[in-house]
């Protein structure tokens, strides 16, 4: 064993800078002047990764030893970002390694942009995974996350004529220098055909699946460095190749023919991201990418466990999955089709320990992402899983009899009615993964408490005790090591860096909130990262704004529950002052968006072109002088959100209370040093409740109030549009051609949406115009509030100050403590 300290390597620049040539040379044949700057990327990357592998294996030797007990995340999704600057962050050589390339002549940024996103997320939920894979790592816990190699990620968003387009994301057309192929741990995913049961010579039931096409699984692994303490996880992804047994020689036409049809599959099932979030669309092809990975992951956590232990019954003393809301929940049937057909336990030793092993988290409660998949799809599918999860149905209906069936006032039809896993017609992923996990939580305080005592009610007064919160946080490294070097260096210089591991030391900074250098200084980092966000909108918008102006800024996924609209009529609203007042004493501000719509989603992509149509209008009307900007950001990424958060005065989080889980944003651009406006959803409660009331913008209905309104009906948007001119006045500019001069019509559906005229469906189902007057006036005290620069330094300082809980490093220390139960691992 080497005697390396981990930790205290020293980083060789010279050592470096050759290795950096030597890879320009040996991959492509050049010298460094020749190189162009993606294989000058490529070069620095391999460099780093060889630093990397190293610590990789000190890692997997040290659990190899230790054989500590492990969490896989399993989830569809990881929206990593890029990898190298992140990578150099934690190895601690982000500043050696830009001044060695510096002497070389390059500049490490514009290597860094040469990186393609990982963007194997959507949104939120990818994003979280993301974030705690770099906690986990820099706490030195033993974890692996467990996902899929999509061909294409995220689609690139491209804006023509203010509609959006989706490009395609060939995000591995330079191939990934990260990443490592690992065709020793392949394995075998059967899909369709029959079961056939016989019974053997101990008179046991064995299930077999034939008739079934099968795909190979093929893992690439990432490394998931943690940070400055030489630990690196394991980010393993599964690629899809067919399986090789094209039998030329023997083949009839059945055969031909399912040997064709295997192929396509292996070539489909990873070809591309869903771009849904928080929407359930029930495709085949969905439901193929989770049983995929997870019989994947779940077959190679099995194996891994018995090549180190004997008795399968402790399974789940080392080992812990948890499922990343519902699309992973297939591993409940997987394991438990594992235990039984492959290790021969009966039903009751299998379900103890798959219920002891398996953890899920709810992220959403709209009703259109909840997993229900049609029975006839699901078993046709997944012919053994089905059979799994009848049994499990079954078993929980007897319990749910057994409960209720004596216990008066309680109609046991309806319990079974509202709880069943399998009930007309569907399978629903949300019950399952309660009935067979040790653990249910979600994602902040205001949410879990709308789970147990609305959307989940009937299952918190089953298994109360599952019940818990683990309110989201995100990494400080990404997001304001990386993203905000110039802050990150001024925190350090006020309370040093122990923030970077313990973010709470962060609070330290309260002293410094009514110091007027450091608020001087704050404002003027503030103003340089509003300079660079400038750039880089001019560069790829070409719109000029003002960094003096002030930048509100909402970026997310498109939805309506998340009220762009809102947002973009408040816009228009005050266009309509500006032009009315033309003295209107106004402080200047560009309303900044970036958000991707799914592309099947018309309102949401029609608000695109609204927010757009608006800027056209605004952005080029000299009567208001530049007083108002709007831009959208096309694109928007985790490698753009790092510049924008960085850029940010006013944080919109403006959700319909009671919709948005939790939001991440959110914290990140608090860690930043913004003001939130925000309604009383999610997460935001958390932050207000942190910051202080008088450093935020707190505006609109409570979610009580929603709820209720949802229950009881009483809301009237017409009411509204009668007695409120301004709303009136903006409302009938979506349908009169203002902002749509060729085509008086085209936002017809929206103003529908929020109205309701021909009394079909619901109207203004997120209650936009119910909280527009209260949103408004939030705007105003956001302008007067700006005004007073002194003052709103002191609030953005105790925001950064303030934000010591929203790292994910406490998240997952929760998870630690509260569910999963591991143990540190420290490497010597
Ligand atoms: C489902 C079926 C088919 C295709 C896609 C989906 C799907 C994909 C992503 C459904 C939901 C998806 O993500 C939901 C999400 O991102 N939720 C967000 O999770 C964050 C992390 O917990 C929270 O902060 C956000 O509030 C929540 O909206």
């Amino acid at each position: 064993a080497s005697e390396k300290p981990v930790k205290a390597k020293e980083f060789d620049k010279e050592l470096f800078k050759r290795s950096v040539e030597y890879n320009v040379r040996t991959l492509y044949r050049k010298n460094l002047e020749e190189a162009d700057a993606q294989q000058i990327f490529q070069a620095v990357s391999y460099a780093i990764k060889d630093r990397i592998v190293e610590n990789w294996m000190e890692t997997q030797k040290a659990y190899e030893k230790e054989d500590p007990k492990m969490v896989y995340y399993m989830s569809m999704e990881f929206l990593m970002g890029r990898a190298l600057g992140n990578n150099l962050i934690n190895l601690k050589a982000y500043k050696p390694v830009a001044e060695a390339l510096e002497e070389l002549g390059l500049d490490l940024n514009l290597i860094e942009d040469q990186e393609p996103d990982a963007a194997l997320g959507n949104g939120g939920l990818g994003r979280l995974a993301a974030c705690f894979l770099d906690s986990l790592a820099t706490l030195g816990y033993p974890a692996y996350g467990c996902g899929i190699r999509y061909r294409y990620g995220m689609f690139k968003q491209e804006i023509r004529d203010g509609y959006q387009v989706e490009v395609p994301d060939n995000w591995l057309m330079n191939g990934n220098p990260f990443e490592l192929r690992r065709p020793e741990y392949a394995k075998i995913v059967k899909f369709g055909g029959y079961v056939s049961v016989h019974t053997d010579e101990n008179g046991r039931n064995v299930f077999t699946q034939e008739g079934y096409q099968s795909v190979k699984a093929v893992p690439f692994d990432f490394p998931i460095v943690g940070y400055g303490n030489g630990i690196v996880n394991t980010l393993r992804i599964w690629d899809a190749e067919p399986v090789e047994c094209f039998q030329l020689d023997s083949f009839d036409k059945g055969d031909y023919q399912k040997a064709v049809e295997q192929e396509n599959l292996a070539r489909n099932i990873v070809e591309v991201l869903y771009p849904n979030d928080n929407h359930y669309a029930g495709k085949e092809l969905r439901l193929k990418q989770q049983y995929f990975f997870i019989s994947a992951s779940v077959q190679e956590a099995v194996e891994k466990y018995m090549r180190k232990h004997d008795d399968i019954h402790k399974f789940y003393e080392k080992v812990t999955f948890q499922l990343n809301d519902t699309h992973p929940t297939v591993a409940i049937a997987e394991l438990m089709r594992v235990l039984m057909d492959d290790y021969y336990l009966t039903w009751e030793e299998a379900w103890e320990i798959t219920t002891k092993t398996c953890a899920y988290t709810n992220h959403t409660i709209m009703a259109e992402a909840l997993e229900k998949w049609p029975i006839e799809l699901f078993s046709r599918l997944l012919p053994r899983i089905y059979q799994i999860v009848e049994e499990i149905n079954r078993r929980f209906i007897l319990d749910i009899q057994q409960k209720y069936s004596n216990v008066p006032g309680v109609d046991v039809q309806e319990k079974i009615r509202k709880m069943a896993i399998i009930y007309d017609g569907q399978v629903k992923m949300a019950h399952m993964a309660i009935v067979a996990g040790y653990s249910v939580n979600g994602v902040a305080r205001l949410h879990t408490e709308i789970l147990k005592t609305q959307e989940l009610k009937d299952f918190y007064e089953m298994f109360p005790e599952r019940f818990n919160n683990k309110t989201n946080g995100i990494t400080q490294r990404r997001f304001l090591l990386h993203a905000n070097p110039l802050l990150a260096d001024w925190v350090t210089a006020h309370v040093g860096d122990d923030w970077i591991t313990d973010l709470p030391q962060i609070s330290r900074l309260k002293v410094y909130a009514d110091d007027k250098k450091a608020q001087q200084e704050f404002m003027n980092i503030k103003y340089q990262n509003k300079v660079r966000l400038a750039k880089y909108i001019l560069e790829h918008n070409g719109i000029e704004v003002d960094p003096r102006s002030i930048f509100d800024v909402q970026v997310k996924r498109l939805h309506e529950y998340k009220r762009q609209l809102l947002n973009i009529l408040h816009v228009m609203y005050l266009y309509n002052e500006l032009k009315e007042h033309p003295e209107l004493d106004f402080y200047p501000r560009t309303f900044i968006f970036g958000a991707k719509a799914a592309a099947g989603y018309r309102n949401a992509k029609l608000t695109i072109k609204l927010i757009n149509s608006v800027a056209d209008v605004v952005n080029n009307d000299p009567a208001i002088n530049g007083k108002i900007k709007v831009v959208f950001i096309e694109n928007y990424n985790v490698s753009n959100a790092e510049i924008i958060f960085a850029a940010a005065d006013v944080s919109e989080q403006i959700s319909t209370a009671s919709k948005e889980a939790s939001g991440t944003g959110n914290m990140k651009f608090m860690l930043n040093g913004a003001l939130t406006l925000g309604t009383m959803d999610g997460a935001n409660v958390e932050i207000v409740e942190e910051v202080g009331e008088e450093n935020a913008f707190i505006f609109g209905l409570s979610a009580q109030e929603v709820i209720n309104y949802e229950n009881h009906g009483g809301y009237d948007p017409m009411e509204i549009f009668n007695n409120d001119q301004d709303v009136r006045k903006v409302l009938m500019q979506l349908i009169n051609g203002t902002y749509a001069p060729g085509d008086p019509e085209l936002f017809r559906p929206l103003y529908n949406s929020l109205l309701n005229t021909q009394c079909t469906a619901k109207a203004d189902t997120y209650f936009i115009l119910k909280d527009f007057k209260s949103y408004a006036e939030a705007q105003k005290k956001v302008e007067a509030a700006y005004r007073d620069e002194d003052n709103w330094a002191k609030s953005a300082i105790l925001n950064v100050a303030c934000s010591g809980k929203f790292t994910s490093d406490r998240t997952i220390q929760q998870y630690v403590d509260e569910i999963w139960h591991l143990d540190k691992v420290v490497l010597k």
